[in-house]
């Protein structure tokens, strides 16, 4: 439908400036906020930063979840500043949203309606400490992987926003594996922590890059584009070849015994997820769904009076200076 929608507005462009436009993407030239660009180009991109940005603000959920337990006062800061950091992205991504049209204000009633999507991962709960490991192991390990390449995405504001974010990524992503150490040389408890924690966080770490790419239904025009550089399932088999040693080393076991190194391809073979648990996770059936979005819009309707107060404030600094005109 998306799609289509996408190939019928482009038939209704001019075809000499769609060619243009497309030579410039080509030749790897930037596409700036002012620059003409497809309608389907910009809708496109408010779809994927935008969902990008809600993923951000919906992950400091999980991990906002174990800030007040964590074992020391040193890991408590740690998380504490990751946390804050993904706020953070979520401002600069709502930030290169904007600069192609649309709201902060729109993005955010668009995902507290539930219109908007945001990452599936997010959706699930986590259960222990092992838990904060293996959401900075894998689940910033992922977004890496599918960021890194963003970097060199078509839209400027998005390429520049993911190179700061990228870099703090990765020490989240650091992070996590030093809870897995920690852990996995631990005590016999705390091995099966990580181990439960590997287990359960595994699959949906895989669905995080979405599905197949025979079911991928923006991939084509999207790396057509450089909205996209890579495909899903391009992504997915890089992330599984850099974790599974990282598993290995950790002493810890994939949930998955398909999962070999295949000495012919020079890649991991592993077992596909559960496409119609993920696709239920899509439809707001996961086991988080609704605990996450009510914790938004609670967020959002407590902050109502901060928002108020500041803008009449902006409004009497404003209505002080016109008056001493
Ligand atoms: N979750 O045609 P496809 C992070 C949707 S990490 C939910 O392949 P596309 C963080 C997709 O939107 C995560 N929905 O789509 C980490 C589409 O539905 P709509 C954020 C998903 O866009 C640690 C439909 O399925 N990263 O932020 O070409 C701590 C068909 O899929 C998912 C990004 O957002 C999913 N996993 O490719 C804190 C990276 N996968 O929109 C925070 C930027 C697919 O037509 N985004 N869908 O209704 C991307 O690279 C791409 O948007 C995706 C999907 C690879 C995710």
């Amino acid at each position: 439908m998306y799609a289509q929608m996408i190939k019928s507005e482009a038939s209704q462009e001019d075809p000499e400036a769609l060619k243009a436009f497309q030579d410039r993407i080509d030749a790897g030239s930037k596409i700036e906020p002012k620059d003409w660009m497809p309608e389907g180009y910009r809708k496109t991109l408010i779809r994927q930063i935008g969902q990008h940005a809600h993923s951000e603000i919906v992950g400091q959920l999980p991990e906002g979840n174990w800030i007040s337990r964590a074992p020391t006062l040193e890991r408590k800061a740690i998380l504490l500043a990751k946390v804050q950091d993904e706020a953070g992205h979520g401002l600069y991504l709502y930030c290169a949203a904007e600069t192609l049209g649309v709201s902060r204000d729109q993005l955010t009633r668009d995902l507290l309606s539930g219109k908007m999507k945001y990452s599936s991962i997010f959706n699930y709960p986590t259960l222990t400490w092992a838990d904060m490991g293996a959401v900075g192991w894998l689940v910033d390990g992922a977004a890496i992987m599918n960021q890194v390449p963003l970097q060199r995405t078509s839209y400027g504001p998005y390429a520049r926003a993911m190179v700061r974010i990228c870099k703090e990524e990765s020490f989240h992503q650091r992070q996590g594996f030093d809870i897995m150490m920690k852990m996995a040389n631990g005590t016999d408890a705390q091995r099966r922590m990580a181990q439960d924690a590997l287990n359960r966080f595994w699959y949906p770490s895989l669905m995080m890059f979405g599905p197949s790419d025979k079911e991928s239904v923006h991939s084509e025009q999207s790396m057509a584009w450089k909205i996209k550089m890579n495909t899903n399932d391009e992504l997915r088999q890089k992330f599984v070849d850099q974790t599974a040693p990282q598993a290995e080393y950790l002493g810890l076991t994939v949930p998955d015994e398909h999962l070999k190194f295949n000495e012919e391809s020079g890649h991991y073979d592993f077992s596909e997820p559960d496409w119609d648990e993920f696709f239920q996770v899509l439809k707001g059936n996961g086991p988080c769904n609704t605990e996450r979005l009510a914790a938004r819009n609670k967020a959002w309707d407590d902050g109502r009076w901060v928002r108020e107060g500041l803008l009449a404030h902006a409004k009497k600094k404003r209505n002080a200076a016109i008056a001493a005109e």
